[in-house]
């Protein structure tokens, strides 16, 4: 076996799953790519190189260069800043990914993994247990780039039998890295301004409720997609991956439950409710558990214990 080439390893989710990947396959298994975000220094001390997915001919080299024979490729721009910033997310989201896969293609790599999102789906989706294979109409840059990813994904696997698997995460909470610019980050920077001003801003409305999944559970569902035996699995660039819904309003609840003086106020931005609103509010993801078993292991209250116990000792 090669190596594995982790592409935005500076990024939210890169970020830990480099660490993960690592512990599973060995430090020097796993090559960290990153662009302008510099990398934390956990992640800088083993391989890792600086990448540019727009840039096919630097991909090529690194792939021989390192000899990689599996890439998770996690570069992306989400979703409200594609919003502001077309053309930037038309280069990184969608001739990133073709060049990612047809390098991968080119170079006889194993196998490709490639998220998705529940930014796939759109206002004409069933909004509640949306199913796996349905319509998908999404009007954000993000969600269509996504929709693109998986279509190109399942080209690549049927066609050119390159293997390509992916999962549709939902919001991803986690504390080891700042909220982004994505839509459902409110649930991240609520934890934040809770320990620091004791009171959060919220951009979403109260009664916003979508997917969510706390960050172990989202790696373990990137590594056990990336472990499962290919003739199990029906589906491939495209798994509904669900753990739980919440509303601000929810989430708020819970976090008032650990830190009873935390306030909560609503300013709804009408870009990022509008992307919301085009959203799905639940999955069902019995694909995913049939073909690969797919569980998820954090409930909400779970999730907001260990996030608000783990960013107080950070930002302490
Ligand atoms: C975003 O909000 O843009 C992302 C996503 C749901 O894909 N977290």
């Amino acid at each position: 076996m090669g190596n594995i080439l982790v592409t935005g390893s500076a990024g939210q989710i890169g970020s830990e799953l480099v660490p993960a990947l690592r512990d599973l396959y060995g430090d020097n298994a796993v090559v960290a790519g990153w662009n302008r975000t510099p990398l934390p220094d956990e992640i800088s001390a083993g391989p890792n190189v600086a990448l540019d997915v727009t840039d096919f001919d630097a991909i090529n080299k690194i792939v021989k260069n390192f000899d990689i024979t599996s890439i998770f490729h996690m570069s992306s721009i989400l979703s409200a800043t594609a919003e502001a910033y077309r053309n930037t997310a038309h280069d990184v989201n969608i001739n990133g990914t073709v060049n990612i896969l047809e390098s991968a293609y080119q170079n006889g790599i194993d196998k490709v993994i490639l998220p998705s999102s529940i930014a796939a789906f759109g206002t004409k989706t069933p909004n509640a247990m949306t199913p796996n294979d349905t319509i998908q109409n999404p009007d954000t840059v993000y969600g269509i780039s996504k929709v693109f990813g998986e279509l190109i994904g399942n080209y690549y696997d049927s066609k050119l039998g390159l293997d390509v698997r992916g999962v549709r995460l939902p919001g991803v909470i986690s504390w080891k890295t700042e909220p982004t610019a994505g839509t459902t980050d409110y649930a991240v920077a609520m934890f934040y301004e809770a320990i620091k001003k004791d009171f959060y801003e919220c951009y979403l409305s109260p009664d916003t409720s979508l997917p969510m999944m706390y960050m172990p559970d989202a790696i373990n569902s990137l590594i056990m997609l990336y472990q499962a035996d290919y003739e199990d699995l029906i589906h491939h660039s495209d798994f509904n991956v669900h753990a739980m819904t919440f509303t601000p309003r929810e989430l708020a609840t819970e976090v008032t439950r650990i830190n009873p003086k935390f306030e909560i106020d609503y300013k709804v931005d009408s870009v990022r409710q509008s992307i919301a609103d085009s959203w799905p509010s639940s999955l069902e993801d019995s694909a995913a558990r049939e073909e690969w078993g797919w569980k998820p292991h954090y409930s909400l209250r779970e999730l907001a214990e260990d996030m608000y116990k783990n960013l107080v000792v950070k930002l302490s």
